[in-house]
């Protein structure tokens, strides 16, 4: 069994694993070794497969998560963080709103994406376990319509919630210390884990940056 999620602290690292951004690797072998490099927190992410096919990948991540005592997030949907038996949900501001997630969610996980300091402070307000902040850098993994909003930008939203805060958006090995230090407690990353040649080296590489801090 996974731990209960809602209560505890993110680890530094939140993994994000996309089936469009494996460079040609198979899914499964990429969560392989998300989990072999240490991946604690991971988001399951696919924005453009039919829901049964991304079900059977949420239940196949499911079981290997729980194997490795890693806490799963669907990104987007309810039903399927659900259906997976997954520890909570990652919504976007065009998602279904928190208040009718929470009814069917229970106790469960409920992230929130924000690009703002009101959207911050509103997903705190209505019960969000965690926000995510982004884009902090520029990235091309997804067009968010946001400039890169920045590391002032975090440590101001740091100081205005007190709940968990993961920064994502053109995070990288080279910059990830920036945004610890900055205030974030956890790092997202998809393209620069993803598009590692070594993916668990490089997150054993990350998570040391953090040990030494
Ligand atoms: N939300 C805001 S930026 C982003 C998402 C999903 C993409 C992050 O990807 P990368 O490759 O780590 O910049
Ligand atoms: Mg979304």
């Amino acid at each position: 069994m996974s731990q209960p999620s809602r209560r505890l602290e993110p680890p530094p690292l939140y993994a994000i694993l996309d089936p469009e951004q494996t460079k040609g690797r198979t899914t499964e072998t990429v969560l392989r070794e998300l989990l072999e490099g240490g991946i604690k927190l991971l988001q399951l992410r696919a924005k453009v497969m039919p829901a049964g096919d991304f079900l059977q990948l949420a239940r196949v991540t499911r079981r290997l998560t729980r194997s490795y005592d890693c806490r799963l997030i669907v990104n987007d949907r309810v039903d399927i963080a659900l259906a997976c038996e997954a520890d909570g949900v990652h919504l976007g501001q065009e998602d279904l709103p928190l208040h009718a997630s929470r009814k069917l969610m229970g106790d469960k996980m409920i992230g929130v994406s924000t690009h703002a300091m009101e959207q911050a402070k509103e997903a705190e307000d209505v019960g969000a376990d965690y926000i995510g902040f982004g884009p902090m850098f520029g990235t091309t993994t997804k067009a968010t319509g946001y400039s890169a909003r920045g590391l002032e930008m975090l440590r101001r939203i740091r100081e205005a919630v007190t709940i968990p805060i993961v920064a994502i958006g053109g995070i990288t090995e080279a910059n990830v210390v920036e945004i610890w230090q900055a205030g974030a407690d956890s790092a997202a990353i998809i393209s620069d884990i993803l598009g590692a040649d070594d993916i668990a080296d490089k997150i054993k590489r990350i998570l040391a940056l953090q040990q030494a801090l």
